[in-house]
């Protein structure tokens, strides 16, 4: 079965853990104390595959929820190697979550293999992603934007993901197939 490394980064209580909690079912009090992760928690779960392309089955999913904290900055590359895919996570109602989530981008998009279609901007906001297209940093323009509401539409917010995983898997079948072309048209 294919198994997925994807990592959820960004700015300090941007809420990446609660998203990651909630994508993957785990049990968690929201809005309670916020307890900051310490360097990085792996959660493993299935994704069940929407049948298209004659797949069928489901994904494994590992998801590095990691921590905000520069501190834990010597473990980057630990993180990115051999990531499929990328979650930048953000709260545009804080200002200084910007600056900081571009040196998130700038650092795992130079440092991993991943491509823009396998990275997604997920935006924790009230507002409508029309509204927000202003104020989102210019570095994310190529990359697919994600609401995230879990209070209001949670629904919206897990099927959301599950596209994204998919198209990371989509990306990443289409890339073997062409190694596989250029392989066969070097011999
Ligand atoms: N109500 C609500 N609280 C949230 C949400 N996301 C995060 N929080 C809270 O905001 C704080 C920081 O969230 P956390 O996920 O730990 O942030 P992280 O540092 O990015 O992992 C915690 O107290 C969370 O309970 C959300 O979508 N709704
Ligand atoms: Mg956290």
């Amino acid at each position: 079965m294919l198994k997925l490394k994807v990592l959820v980064v960004g700015p300090c209580e941007a809420g990446k853990t609660h998203f990651s909690n909630f994508v993957s079912d785990q049990a968690e009090n929201a809005g309670g104390e916020y307890r900051p992760t310490q360097g990085v928690r792996i959660l493993e779960f299935e994704t069940p595959l929407t049948k298209s392309k004659g797949r069928s089955g489901s994904i494994d999913v590992e998801l590095w929820d990691c921590s905000g904290d520069h501190k834990y900055e010597s473990c980057w590359a630990a993180m990115a190697k051999d990531a499929s895919g990328i979650i930048f996570l953000y709260n545009p109602d804080q200002p200084s979550q910007s600056s900081d989530l571009e040196s998130w981008h700038s650092y795992f998009t130079s440092s991993s293999k991943v491509k823009p279609n396998q990275c997604a901007l997920v935006i924790r906001s009230q507002r409508q992603l029309y509204e927000l297209e202003d104020v989102i940093p210019a570095a994310f323009s190529k990359i697919q934007h994600i609401k995230s509401n879990i209070e209001e539409d949670g629904d919206t917010v897990k099927m959301e993901f599950t596209k994204f995983i998919e198209s990371i898997a989509n990306a990443l079948s289409e890339k073997n197939e062409q190694d596989e072309l250029n392989i066969v048209k070097e011999s």
